[in-house]
């Protein structure tokens, strides 16, 4: 745990490699983010979602729409790497794509979103042999300039997810609205 409230669970771990356990209780976590992520904004005003998670941060609405953004490119990047010779992914500006118009939207339409999304993401993972060599497949981040495999890419969503359900559980608690 840090004081640091943009990373309430801590920064995204390092090495990015998972085990044969760690792998089940990530893709368990990334079966378990759409029903995380509706309570964690559950029973929120228009106020409350207006309410950046810390100062000069996103809104709850525009961390919601974030996740959903993130995570169709994750899915993309993993059908990418499942189906390409390690394929060179679009990173994006994921700042200007908060301030865009469809960041107004009830949250609901992205949480919803991300219901769907999630199934067809944890699907696809869980369809990967546990002993096979589709983890290891290659993607790579040309703004980070670094390979990765489809097991980072679990364990990165996985970390994700759960990372910016806690910045809103965690302004929950400090605003005290639970
Ligand atoms: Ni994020």
């Amino acid at each position: 745990m840090t004081a640091d409230p943009r990373y309430p669970i801590g920064p995204m771990p390092t090495p990015l490699t998972l085990t044969p356990t760690g792998r089940v209780e990530a893709l368990g976590q990334v079966f378990a983010l759409p029903a995380d992520l509706f309570e964690a904004v559950q029973g929120l005003s228009e106020a409350q979602l207006a309410t950046p998670y810390r100062e000069g941060g996103w809104t709850v609405r525009q961390v919601v729409h974030h996740v959903a953004e993130s995570h169709m490119n994750a899915f993309i990047r993993l059908k990418l790497a499942l189906t390409e010779d390690n394929p060179v992914v679009k990173p994006y500006e994921e700042d200007r794509w908060a301030t865009l118009a469809d960041h107004e939207l009830v949250p609901e339409v992205s949480l919803n979103l991300i219901d769907a999304l999630h199934s067809r993401l944890g699907m696809l993972f869980a369809s990967l042999d546990p002993q096979g060599d589709d983890w290891a497949r290659p993607w790579t981040h040309p703004a980070q300039g670094r390979t990765y495999s489809v097991d980072t890419l679990l364990a990165m969503y996985a970390w994700h997810g759960r990372h910016h359900v806690a910045q809103i559980t965690a302004l929950r608690e400090r605003m005290g609205w639970s």
